[in-house]
């Protein structure tokens, strides 16, 4: 092109300065998204939405008034949509390869067109913001499928807290179309408890060892798994597996038949080559026709429901009276009565329930 010089000469100016910051860029965007309607949440979890699915956990986590009364108007909105899924919990110790397992497994569900989400209850995530977060590394495929959902552990103060909010986030995964759910747990404290009344199907991740496989398994875990899956049963390990595998069918045939009539399956399994994962699906997939069969899987999900209901109750109950002023200041006098042989603790229980009941 022939550039004819011209007349009008323009310097290059200096380029005009952003009239907002990232910072305040971003404000607006939360507060935007704040201002979305309980309608617009719902319609857009319903379509499956991901970013409103999200936000609209987030609102169900935060402690916020205003947000939890958003979230629950949200909640209540979707719950008639909650109810056609298969909500698995997957417990065991750390690095028995709860990650790598949820990964070959998940790949596996969305390969079948499935839609998987993953959530979490971790006690401990109040302190490293969720195990699952720390090694989505080990989820790398599942990650970046388009039918799955990996959130990590809610932040609470208590296991209940956490597990609350685990429970309500259930609803709205299942509302957004997610027909698998699958709640990953560390065993610490009373979690496996918490996942247990969340889910249909608890499944028991462990490793075989170098002889008595029961040593040191807690008693109360056998009983709520429907599964004991022995994993890493590859190379070396494969042959100590199969034994392990025997003497926990044994174990497990020396507890009563379940409720469910579901006799408990002992399976092996490796997480990193894939083996095994077919089976645990058809085995998932038998409990399911079987409780829905026998009307377990609706009488246990009612029951779980009056269990939750129950314990918000209690828990609420709890902080109201703990967190009473008068209370406050009654407790910590009652307890130096007890300390110098004044009062009993069962009197000092009723003198404080008591003015609970006659101060609000
Ligand atoms: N050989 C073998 N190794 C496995 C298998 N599954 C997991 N691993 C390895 O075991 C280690 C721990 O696996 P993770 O999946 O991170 O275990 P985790 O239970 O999620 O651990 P935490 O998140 O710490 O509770 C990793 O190095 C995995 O590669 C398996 O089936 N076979
Ligand atoms: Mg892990």
């Amino acid at each position: 092109m022939n550039k004819k010089p011209s007349a009008l000469h323009e310097k290059k100016g200096v380029s005009k300065p952003e009239t907002t910051s990232k910072m305040s860029a971003e404000k607006i965007k939360i507060n935007r998204a704040k201002q979305n309607s309980v309608d617009e949440f719902v319609s857009k979890i319903l379509e499956g939405n991901i970013t409103f699915l999200s936000r609209a956990i987030t609102l169900v986590e935060s402690t916020n008034a205003k947000h939890q009364q958003k979230a629950n108007a949200i909640l209540e909105r979707c719950l008639s949509y909650a109810n056609n899924s298969v909500r698995i919990g997957i417990t065991g110790v750390p690095g028995v390869g709860k990650s790598t397992f949820i990964e070959t497994f998940g790949k596996h569900l969305t390969a079948q067109n499935k839609k998987v989400a993953i959530l979490a209850v971790d006690p401990s995530s109040s302190v490293n913001k969720g195990s699952i977060l720390g090694d989505k590394t080990r989820m790398e495929q599942l990650v970046i499928d388009k039918n799955a959902y990996i959130r990590p552990s809610p932040s609470g103060t208590s296991l209940g807290g956490v597990s609350q909010k685990t429970r309500e986030s259930i609803i709205l995964c299942e509302a957004a179309g997610f027909d698998t759910i699958i709640i990953e747990t560390v065993g610490v404290g009373q979690s496996e408890t918490m996942v247990h009344s969340m889910v249909d199907f608890f499944l028991l991740l462990k490793l075989a060892g170098a002889g008595d496989e029961l040593q040191g398994i807690k008693r109360g875990i056998i009983e709520m798994a429907d599964a004991i899956v022995i994993n890493k049963a590859d190379g070396e390990n494969e042959k100590n597996a199969k034994i392990a595998k025997v003497e926990f069918n044994r174990a497990l045939h020396l507890y009563s038949i379940k409720e469910s009539n579901w006799q408990p399956k002992v399976l092996t399994a490796s997480a990193l080559n894939k083996i095994g994962i077919k089976e645990i699906d058809t085995m998932i997939t038998d409990y399911i026709s079987l409780t829905k069969k026998n009307k377990y899987f609706n009488y246990k999900r009612n029951e779980q429901n009056t269990f939750w209901l129950l314990s918000t109750i209690n828990k609420q109950l709890e902080d109201n009276f703990y967190q009473h002023p008068i209370i406050k200041k009654l407790l910590s006098q009652e307890i130096k009565n007890l300390e110098d042989g004044k009062t009993t603790p069962f009197s000092a229980a009723k003198k404080l329930l008591h003015h609970f009941t006659n101060t609000k």
